[in-house]
C-alpha cells in the first residue's frame, strides 16, 4: 500500500524526519533496514541523501563514525530495534570514546506496547544512557524537528559524541504540521585576551615546552594555523594516539606520537617538560601512558599545564591546570594565529635533538623482523608510493603499530582509527571513506582477527564499486593478546590461535581482487595490481608469527618473562 501523499502543511512522521535531516545538511545515511522504520526508509526514497546499505549494524555505525571523523558533522546511522541497536552499540561506543559526532536512529515498537517485552523491545534510554551524550525517544510526531535539531547541537557541541533517538513505529506514520528546524550551529567560545596573554607569557619563558594535540573539532585550516603557530614559537609538537592527522610529520616541530609502544625518548622528554599544552584532547589512558606521564592531580612543582578543550567538563577533570581555556581546537588555532613570540626563545637546538630522536624511531628501513615478509620495507614502500591524501584506516591489533609508528601522515582527514581500540573498525571506515572520497586512495590495514570482526562489509565495498585496498596481515592469531600472554603467563597460550580462510579467495568470491603476499618483494607489485584492478582488493599478507612487533619477538618476550621468574 502506498502511503498517503505528503502535503506542504502536513507530513507523515517518517518523511518529516527525513526532511529534517535534509534541513540539517545531511547528505549520507549508513543503515541496515528494518520493518520498524519503513516510513523513514520511504522518506529516503525521494530524498537527496546518499544511502549506504550495510551488512551488519556495527559496521554501519562505524561507517557513520568515520563520516563524523572526516567531516566534523554528525554521521547518520539507522538501524532496527533490539538486535539492530545491540549490534550498533559497537560503533556508538567508538563515537563516545573518540568524541565523534554521530546520530543513531533506531526503529522502536509501537508506543502502546511498551513495557510488555514486545517483539525486539528495548529501553533505549536505559541501554544507551551511559553510552551516548543523549538517548531519547520521540513520542509526538510534531516534536520531530525540535528533537532532531537538539540532537545535532548535542552531538557537535562541547565534546562531540553520539546521540541515540528511538522512533516508535506508529509515531512515524502519524501526520503533523510542523515547520522545519533551522540548520544547527555548534556552540563555541573564543579564548579571552587575558588567557592569550598568559599563554604567551608561559611560552616566552619555557625551556622545554611541548604541545600535545588530540580530540576532535579540528579542520584543515586549524591544522595549518596551528602548524604556523608552532613554527613561529619553535614549539615541539606531539600528537595523541590515532590523532596523527593533526600535525604533519614533515614539520620541523613534529616530535612523535603518544600511543601504544611510543618512542621512549619522547616519553622521557614529555615527563620532563616545563610547559605542557594539551590542545583539544583529554589525555586519556593510552596517550597518558596509563596516567604515568603527569602526576594526578598535578602538575608537579615548576611545571605548567595548559589545557585547551571545547568542553568545560573535561578541563581539570583529571589534571589540575594552570591555565584552562574552554574553546574548540579550531577556534583556538584561529586565535593564536595572531599570537607572536614576545621574546625570541631559541629552541632550535632542542628541536633538532627531538627531531633526530623522532627520525631514528620512525625510520622503517632500520627494522628487521623474523620471516620473509619485512613489514618495515613494506611501510617504506607505502610511504614512498601512496599519495599524501591517502586515507589510512585500521582497527585494533599489533599490526596497527606499523602504521602508527611508520606511516608519514601529512594531511588532515587522512586517518580513520578508533582511539577506543575497537577491532573491526578498519574495513567499515574504509568503505565510508571511499564512499565519501571516491577520488582518493583508501587503504585498510587489518589483522586476521580484526578483519573478521566486520569482514562482511567487503560485500558493501563490492556493491558500491569502492576500490579500497585491504592490507590484511595474517599471523594466525590474536597476536596482541598472545603478546600479553607471553609477557604475563609465558609459554601458556590460551584462546589466541586462529585458523584462517584463504583471504585472497574470499575477496574473489565477493567479486573483488585478491592476492596472497608471502615475501617483501611480492608486496609492491601485488599492491600495484590491486590498484590497477579497479576493484575492492585484499592483499593477504602472511607474516611470521614471531614478528609480533617491530622491536621484539614472541620468543624473546617469553624468555624474558621466564627469566624474570627465576
Ligand atoms: C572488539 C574487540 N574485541 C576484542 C579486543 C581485544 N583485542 C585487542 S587486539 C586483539 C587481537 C587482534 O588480532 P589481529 O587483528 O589478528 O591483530 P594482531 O594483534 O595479531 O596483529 C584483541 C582480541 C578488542 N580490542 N576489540
Ligand atoms: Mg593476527
Amino acid at each position: 500500500m502506498n502511503p498517503p501523499a505528503t502535503t506542504a502543511t502536513s507530513r507523515m512522521g517518517g518523511h518529516l524526519l527525513v526532511d529534517q535531516l535534509v534541513a540539517q545538511g545531511v547528505d549520507h545515511v549508513f543503515c541496515v533496514p528494518g520493518e520498524s522504520y519503513l516510513a523513514v526508509l520511504d522518506g529516503l526514497h525521494d530524498a537527496d541523501i546518499q544511502v549506504t546499505v550495510c551488512r551488519q549494524e556495527g559496521g554501519a555505525a562505524m561507517m557513520a563514525d568515520a563520516y563524523g571523523k572526516l567531516h566534523g558533522r554528525p554521521g547518520i546511522c539507522m538501524v532496527t530495534r533490539g538486535p539492530g541497536a545491540s549490534n550498533a552499540l559497537a560503533g556508538v561506543h567508538i563515537a563516545l570514546q573518540d568524541s565523534t559526532p554521530l546520530i543513531l536512529f533506531v526503529g522502536q515498537i509501537e508506543r502502546g506496547m511498551r513495557e510488555r517485552d514486545a517483539f525486539q523491545e528495548m529501553d533505549y534510554r536505559a541501554v544507551f544512557g551511559t553510552q551516548a551524550k543523549w538517548a531519547t525517544e520521540i513520542d509526538q510526531v510534531e516534536r520531530i524537528p525540535e528533537i532532531i535539531s537538539r540532537a545535532f547541537h548535542v552531538a557537535t557541541s562541547g565534546r562531540p559524541g553520539p546521540v541515540v533517538i528511538a522512533l516508535p513505529e506508529d509515531m512515524l506514520v502519524e501526520y503533523a504540521n510542523a515547520p522545519d528546524a533551522r540548520r544547527y550551529r555548534p556552540v563555541d567560545n573564543t579564548p579571552s585576551a587575558s588567557q592569550l596573554d598568559a599563554l604567551a607569557g608561559h611560552l616566552a619563558t619555557a625551556q622545554r615546552p611541548v604541545a600535545i594535540l588530540g580530540g576532535t573539532r579540528w579542520n584543515a585550516d586549524a591544522v595549518a594555523a596551528f602548524a604556523d603557530f608552532a613554527a613561529r614559537h619553535q614549539l615541539p609538537v606531539a600528537v595523541q594516539f590515532r590523532r596523527q592527522m593533526l600535525f604533519p610529520v614533515t614539520h620541523p616541530c613534529f616530535i612523535g606520537d603518544l600511543g601504544l609502544g611510543s618512542n621512549p625518548a619522547l616519553i622521557e622528554y614529555i615527563k620532563d617538560a616545563d610547559l605542557v599544552m594539551l590542545v583539544g584532547g583529554r589525555m586519556s589512558e593510552v596517550p597518558s601512558q596509563s596516567y604515568t606521564l603527569f602526576p594526578i592531580p598535578g602538575p608537579a612543582a615548576g611545571r605548567t599545564l595548559v589545557h585547551i578543550h571545547p568542553d568545560a567538563g573535561e578541563l581539570n577533570r583529571v589534571y589540575t591546570t594552570d591555565l584552562a581555556i574552554n574553546t574548540s581546537p579550531a577556534a583556538f588555532a584561529r586565535a593564536v594565529a595572531g599570537l607572536d613570540p614576545t621574546a625570541a626563545p631559541s629552541r632550535n637546538a632542542l628541536l633538532e635533538t627531538l627531531r633526530s630522536r623522532y627520525r631514528d624511531w620512525s625510520d622503517p628501513t632500520r627494522i628487521r623482523v623474523p620471516g620473509k615478509l619485512q613489514m618495515g620495507q613494506v611501510m617504506a614502500w607505502l610511504g614512498r608510493t601512496l599519495p599524501p591524501d591517502t586515507i589510512m584506516c585500521n582497527g585494533a591489533g599489533n599490526f596497527a603499530t606499523w602504521i602508527h609508528r611508520f606511516h608519514p601522515f601529512t594531511q588532515y582527514g587522512t586517518q580513520l582509527a578508533p582511539t577506543s581500540g575497537s577491532m573491526g573498525y578498519g574495513l567499515p571506515a574504509a568503505v565510508a571513506a571511499k564512499r565519501i572520497h571516491p577520488d582518493r586512495t583508501v587503504v585498510c590495514f587489518a589483522g586476521d582477527g580484526c578483519f573478521m570482526m566486520h569482514g562482511q562489509e567487503f560485500a558493501t565495498a563490492v556493491q558500491y564499486d569502492l576500490p579500497i585496498i585491504v592490507v590484511l596481515i595474517d599471523n594466525g592469531m590474536y597476536g596482541t593478546i598472545r603478546m600479553h600472554q607471553e609477557t604475563h603467563y609465558p609459554g601458556r597460550p590460551s584462546a589466541t590461535s586462529l585458523k584462517n580462510p584463504d583471504f585472497a579467495a574470499y575477496a574473489q568470491a565477493f567479486g573483488g581482487h585478491g592476492e596472497r603476499v608471502e615475501t617483501t618483494d611480492e608486496f609492491g607489485p601485488a599492491f600495484e595490481r590491486a590498484r590497477q584492478s579497479g576493484k575492492p582488493a585484499i592483499l593477504h599478507c602472511l607474516i611470521d608469527p614471531e614478528a609480533i612487533s617491530p622491536t621484539t619477538t614472541l620468543t624473546a618476550l617469553r624468555e624474558r618473562a621466564l627469566a624474570e621468574r627465576h
